[in-house]
């Protein structure tokens, strides 16, 4: 199970930074996030794939997810952000990532009233999305999201809905198991059990349970070790992707080790 960096950690610093870091990165796998300063445009994706190139960097991308809901009820709304999505995908394509990694829609302020509209626009989304990104020849993947927000995907149970109502187009819609969502929901285990066969790549930072702080590893209260065992029981063969945003070294360090362990 190799081990990866996620650089949303530094998206406060300017691009150029980005770069710079990558330059040093210890890991052989990176996560770029295509939000804030470090969006992607032409310049950047060169500037990204000379330095992934020099480095032999496996990459995989972050889709924008500030202010981004695919499952918007307005129709306005819903058509700038797959717009906004669009171009992360054609962008992203370009450096040729194992994959591009996105958030599920969020529920609606007029959900009471219009009940289950925010998840047939979801499941529309996503079917535009899987349908870009197959022209593009970019692999997707549909990450797990953590209370208290309103997302339409948090648990197990909503994932297995979601796929069900996907039906074949789910097929080639992968998961992302981000841990630190799951830590908060307390489905960890029950992802693990139900989604063996989906989970393709992983998210690890630490939290206390209480909101979704991307500690370091070893800084909240998941179980590492117990963690680690279950991804190998599963035969987990993806990357296993820091996503804190402090600690870096030592979450790196701490994760050398536990991997040593099972
Ligand atoms: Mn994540």
């Amino acid at each position: 199970m190799p081990l990866g960096l996620s650089m949303l950690f530094c998206l406060n610093e300017p691009f150029a930074a980005l770069i710079e870091r990558l330059g040093k990165v210890e890991v052989e796998h990176v996560e770029i996030v295509d939000e804030g300063v470090h969006a992607l445009n032409g310049r950047r994706v060169s500037l990204l794939k000379k330095a992934i190139e020099a480095r032999d960097l496996s990459l995989t991308v972050h889709a924008p997810f500030a202010d981004i809901n695919i499952a918007s009820t307005s129709p306005l709304i819903r058509r700038a952000i797959i717009r906004r999505l669009k171009r992360s995908i054609i962008l992203s394509a370009q450096l040729n990532p194992k994959y591009w990694v996105f958030h599920p829609g969020i529920q609606s302020a007029v959900s009471d009233e219009y009940p289950g509209l925010d998840w047939r626009i979801n499941l529309e989304s996503v079917r535009d999305l899987l349908k870009v990104a197959r022209q593009h020849g970019l692999e997707i993947s549909i990450e797990n999201v953590p209370d208290p927000f309103p997302f339409l995907l948090k648990r197990s149970n909503d994932f297995e809905k979601f796929y069900k109502d996907l039906g074949e187009d789910g097929l080639n819609l992968s998961l992302t198991l981000d841990v630190g969502h799951s830590n908060i929901n307390k489905q960890t285990y029950d992802f693990l059990e139900k989604f063996s066969g989906r989970i393709v790549h992983a998210h690890l930072h630490d939290n206390l349970g209480d909101y979704d702080s991307h500690l370091g590893i070893g800084f909240g209260n998941i179980d590492w070790l117990r963690l680690m065992k279950a991804f190998k029981k599963i035969n987990y063969d993806g990357i296993l992707l820091v996503e804190s945003k402090k600690n870096i070294e030592e979450s790196l360090e701490m994760l050398k080790n536990l991997v040593k362990k099972v």
